[in-house]
């Protein structure tokens, strides 16, 4: 298991909380958007990442955050992402532990219950307050938006720059893809993700429908923190995304309940725990 480093005292030996508004955030950044090395990495954030977790060492979070990573062969992006998060993370005085999902083995990929499998297997390792689904691609652009949950779960990737444009597309209304927060309560409200989602599209609207069923509004903090860049890649493999997508869709609701985290199948091959991240590889099982 983790090993947890326990909360800190301050001179006197007593134990403070971490301010819920740190003072050494810079706002907006600009992308760091080059390629670079888990050990160029490491190197740039000497003290400031162990065994995947981000902690500060001064005053004691309010919340311990596990960061969730759905992953298959973006590992350009991963570290590109992880020079500008780690940093960031540690600037805004939070509590994270960061978790790369990986599938392997030949069965499409499938976003959602990698969640699933995250926040499980996370469980299994410590304890954790807030559930934070990463793409591995958005990489934030603004230190503001602190990375934690809330009374409602949040909508993080709002606003959103492709590749080298400056242009910032606000994400459409009932968008709850890329970047989204939830507690740990929340996410097991919301019996977690269908698992049912192969290929591209649709596992993003099933989870809003979830939240809509459950009478949750999300929460999407100001456009001017919102903002995120989209790392260039080329889109999986169908053009159009997983055909069946719509057609699952319509049974959101019926599924809540029987398709989630109750129900998802897979084996972990391997946990690996790396002083960047968690380590998971799994394979899931297709099924009709
Ligand atoms: C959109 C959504 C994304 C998801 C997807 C449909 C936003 C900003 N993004 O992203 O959240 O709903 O549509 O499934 O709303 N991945 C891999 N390897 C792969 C394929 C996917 O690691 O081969 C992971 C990775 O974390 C990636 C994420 O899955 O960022 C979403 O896949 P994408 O980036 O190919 O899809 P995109 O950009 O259309
Ligand atoms: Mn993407």
């Amino acid at each position: 298991s983790l090993n947890l480093r326990e909360a800190t005292h301050d001179k006197n030996g007593t134990l403070k909380f971490c301010s819920l508004s740190p003072t050494d955030l810079v706002g907006n950044l600009a992308c760091k958007c080059n390629e670079t090395t888990p050990e160029e990495i490491l190197r740039d954030n000497a003290g400031l990442i162990k065994e995947g977790r981000v902690q500060p060492l001064d005053c004691i979070a309010m919340e311990k955050v596990a960061i969730v990573i759905p992953y298959r062969d973006r590992y350009k992006h991963l570290h590109q992402l992880l020079s500008m998060l780690i940093p960031i993370l540690s600037r805004q005085k939070v509590d994270a532990t960061i978790f790369v999902v990986e599938q392997v083995g030949p069965v499409l990929f499938n976003r959602g219950a990698l969640h699933n499998v995250g926040f499980l297997e996370a469980e299994k390792l410590g304890k954790f307050d807030c559930y934070i689904f990463h793409d591995v691609d958005l990489v934030p652009l603004n230190d503001q938006q602190v990375y934690s949950c809330g009374d409602n779960p949040i909508h993080f990737s709002v606003a959103i720059k492709y590749g080298l444009s400056q242009h910032f597309r606000i994400m459409y209304k009932a968008n709850f893809g890329g970047v989204v927060g939830l507690t740990r309560d929340q996410y097991l409200a919301l019996n977690g993700n269908s698992n049912l989602y192969f290929g591209w599209g649709g596992e993003d609207d099933d989870l809003a429908a979830r939240l809509n069923f459950h009478n949750m509004t999300k929460l999407r903090r100001s456009l001017s923190i919102t903002r995120y860049a989209m790392l260039g890649h080329q889109r999986q493999n169908i053009v159009n995304g997983n055909p069946a997508r719509n057609n699952i869709l319509k049974t959101a609701k019926q599924r809540m309940k029987i398709d989630g985290l109750n129900t998802i199948e897979y084996v972990l091959h391997n946990l690996n725990i790396h002083p960047l991240y968690v380590w998971f590889n799994v394979t899931l099982l297709m099924k009709e």
